[in-house]
């Protein structure tokens, strides 16, 4: 018989509540404020993705990379760019992370490791894998982590990139978001291959396959796959499995999900079962609720600076570019 895994350590477990959550309120907020016409915004709602983004995150050191997609903000928040910067930039102002002039699409935050964002789908894999590459050569002991969606692996980057991860035994590891759909389309009408890690094996990457709205099985397999990069042994392919509430892109009214299948993902909601497990392991209420309320107040002060901030001015246009600015 073999015996459970045991839980990651307690503190460990309310550190992915907090990330989660974080991710949970920006992401209400958004959608409240743009549907109040306060924000005007193209919008891609991470919500049903927080767990899977926060319990990969935590299972990393704060200086480790990440690369990931424009619709990656459950990803960047949970990475931990903080919550005011991260907002301006998504209205465009210069107090954000790219001073307003990279936009959603485009999040940058060398700081807390949030290197790339990309609008380009699939782009972001060859794009790990030189930071990962930089630092096998410079021996700094980071990992590199590169989010993706299950569509991205139909492009042919995936595959060249898997391939040369695994020849250079490469710190990277490659999430897949299995979300079952890419913009409009089922994974079915897309993708040959019924389960995404069976693509693994003919780049002979190691490769797991696990429940990404399961916060403890997403934490133990981003923590081995942090472990076997971090040691040496190259990289992972992870496919997890999870899905979005609100179809591609804000507005759109999920016509081609099937009404079962939503209805379905929607009563396993990662968020409330997360909140149930800690409940269940004798976490108490009133210091989950704390939390949530500090996350609240945090989100509403961080959108509030972004609104009073002003936009980048003309002559910032041309800045920002080069190493060696041009004079405007
Ligand atoms: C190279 C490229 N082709 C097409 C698009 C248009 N596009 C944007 S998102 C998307 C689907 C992405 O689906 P998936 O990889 O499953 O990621 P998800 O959004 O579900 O997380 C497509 C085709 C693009 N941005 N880039
Ligand atoms: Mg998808």
């Amino acid at each position: 018989m073999t015996a459970e895994p045991a839980d990651p350590d307690r503190t460990v477990l309310l550190d992915i509540y907090r990330r989660a959550n974080l991710v949970y309120r920006a992401d209400e907020k958004f959608r409240a404020m743009i549907g109040a016409g306060e924000l005007q915004i193209i919008y891609y709602s991470p919500r049903g993705q927080e767990i899977l983004s926060a319990a990969l995150m935590a299972a990393l050191q704060p200086d480790d990379y990440l690369v990931t997609t424009y619709r990656g903000i459950h990803d960047q928040l949970a990475k931990g760019i903080p919550p005011r910067e991260l907002w301006a930039e998504f209205a465009g102002k210069k107090t954000g992370t790219c001073k307003g002039k990279g936009g959603p699409m485009h999040i940058t935050h060398p700081k807390t490791g949030v290197m790339v964002t990309t609008g380009i789908v699939g782009s972001g894999m060859p794009i790990a894998n030189g930071l990962a590459l930089a630092s096998q050569l410079a021996g700094d002991g980071r990992v590199t982590v590169v989010c993706f969606g299950d569509a991205a692996s139909n492009i042919g980057a995936f595959h060249e990139s898997l391939n040369m991860a695994q020849i250079w035994r490469l710190p990277v590891i490659f999430v897949c978001q299995n979300n079952l759909y890419g913009e409009h389309t089922p994974q079915a009408m897309s993708t040959g291959a019924a389960e995404l890690i069976d693509r693994a094996p003919g780049y002979g990457i190691r490769a797991v396959q696990v429940n990404g709205n399961d916060a403890f099985a997403m934490h133990r397999a981003a923590s081995e796959a942090v472990a076997h990069a971090r040691a040496g042994h190259g990289p992972t392919f992870m496919e997890a499995k999870t899905f979005r509430f609100h179809g591609h892109l804000l507005g759109d009214d999920s016509h081609y999900i099937p009404k079962a299948e939503m209805q379905a993902a929607r009563a396993a909601d990662p968020i409330p079962a997360y909140r149930r497990a800690l409940l269940e392991r004798q976490f108490a209420a009133a210091e989950l609720d704390a939390i949530d309320a500090d996350i609240a107040a945090v989100i509403d002060e961080a959108a509030a600076h972004a609104m009073a901030s002003g936009y980048p001015e003309a002559h910032e246009l041309r800045l920002d570019v080069l190493e060696t600015e041009i004079a405007a």
